[in-house]
């Protein structure tokens, strides 16, 4: 078999929504039927896919009846079973409902808040049903246009009531579930709270509940900021904190375009993927890789799953490139270093004999800034691999 070929222990997943999505953006209507869920599960399990996402509105139509939600529940997780497909995360949509215009748990109205927490622990209760261990809670609807409206350190605060709350009744309900904080700098709101990654890993050091909240950063939102995607992942991995993440492709000072995994940005997606796999050191990502993005709007279905195939091959690609390029003697040899156990030992703890021992030493920094790093060299290898000029 062609080694790029996904196969489900590449853990790759993709939300119902994501090779479900229709085409509709603000200037047009759908462009391709929707999918049924359970036709969905059967066409990523063909494409070699290991997990499908969803909102709890991607399966179970807003306003259904208990006796319509349990049908489509029990479809669902017979086309699972039959497909050896698992649902590793589940979500909320906390934002299409018109009642959430102006924010779910931000919101200045408390029943407003009050019902986007029942909205979100049905969602939970049918997330778990399913199998899922990571709750996202993306706050689309988190934001403002007019700032007069709310003080923005309320919007804060009235977050942390809510994850404190959820995380609260997890736990009273004994189930096994992490949730993870997606942030997203703008749209559709002027300016959302939370704007990137860096303000939720904080954000969450504040939590009742704190050990079991991370983040799921996505490229294309940090990319939006004007950020490294990869800085940030890295930080929250270093963190502890990188409990999921959301795969796919931006240009820069866009709208959120939710592009096909590796199709824009290819060289920082290769750092992504060296990142989480692990490929220069460090531990690797375990969680699943999840594609949060979608087929061009000039698609019809085939193109869609065309789209899926891509992603997850590219990824193998990338991997690919990566465990090349990190097993290189030359870049070896670049990144090699300079190896002084005793000064790293020195720097490493403030003490009165290390600090004295630093006074002492003449670290001779005219002749250290001399000195060329190489990493012109280091960056065109990493190139050269990506061309395939090398290692193919
Ligand atoms: C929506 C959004 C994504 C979030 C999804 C989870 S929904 O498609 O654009 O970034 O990850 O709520
Ligand atoms: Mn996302
Ligand atoms: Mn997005």
């Amino acid at each position: 078999m062609d080694p790029f070929t996904p196969v489900p222990a590449d853990r790759f997943t993709f939300g119902l929504w994501t090779v479900g999505n229709v085409g509709r953006d603000p200037f047009g209507e759908p462009v391709r039927a929707a999918l049924a869920p359970t036709y969905i599960v059967q066409k990523l399990a063909e494409c070699g896919a290991w997990g499908v996402n969803l909102h709890d509105d991607d399966l179970v139509p807003y306003g259904s009846s208990a006796a319509k939600r349990d049908a489509l529940v029990a479809d669902f997780k017979a086309a699972l079973e039959d497909h050896g497909l698992v649902v590793p995360m589940a979500t909320t949509n906390l934002f299409t409902h018109p009642v959430f215009k102006d924010g779910a748990f931000t919101s200045n109205d408390p029943r407003v808040r009050g019902f986007a927490l029942q909205k979100t622990m049905n969602a939970i209760d049918l997330g778990v049903e399913l199998g899922a261990s990571t709750y996202v809670f993306w706050g689309g609807r988190e934001g403002a246009e007019a700032e007069a409206c709310r003080d923005p350190r309320d919007a804060v605060k009235r977050m942390r009531a809510a994850i404190d709350f959820l995380a609260a009744y997890v736990q009273d309900q004994g189930y096994d579930l992490r949730f993870a904080l997606e942030a997203k700098p703008n749209e559709p709101r002027g300016d959302n709270y939370f704007p990137t990654t860096g303000h939720m890993l904080h954000f969450i050091s504040t939590l009742e509940h704190e050990a079991m909240v991370g983040v799921n950063p996505e490229v294309a939102h940090e990319n939006m900021a004007g950020l490294s995607f990869v800085h940030g992942v890295a930080q929250a991995m270093e963190a502890g904190k990188l409990f999921h993440i959301d795969l796919n492709a931006q240009k820069i000072g866009r709208y959120d375009q939710d592009l096909r995994f590796g199709s824009e940005d290819v060289k920082q997606a290769f750092f992504l993927v060296r990142l989480l796999e692990g490929t220069a050191g460090g531990p690797r990502y375990e969680g699943p890789r999840h594609f949060d993005a979608h087929a061009y709007r000039t698609e019809d279905e085939d193109g869609v799953w065309e789209f899926a195939r891509g992603c997850m091959r590219t990824y193998k690609l990338l991997a690919a490139r990566a465990r090349a390029f990190d097993a290189d003697p030359d870049v070896r040899a670049l990144l090699a270093g300079v190896a002084d156990d005793d000064l790293e030992h020195r720097i490493a703890h403030y003490s009165k004999d290390n600090a004295t021992a630093l006074r002492e030493r003449d670290f001779a920094p005219d002749t250290l800034a001399r000195r060329g790093l190489g990493y012109e060299r280091l960056d065109q290898l990493a190139l050269e691999y990506l061309l395939g000029a090398r290692g193919a």
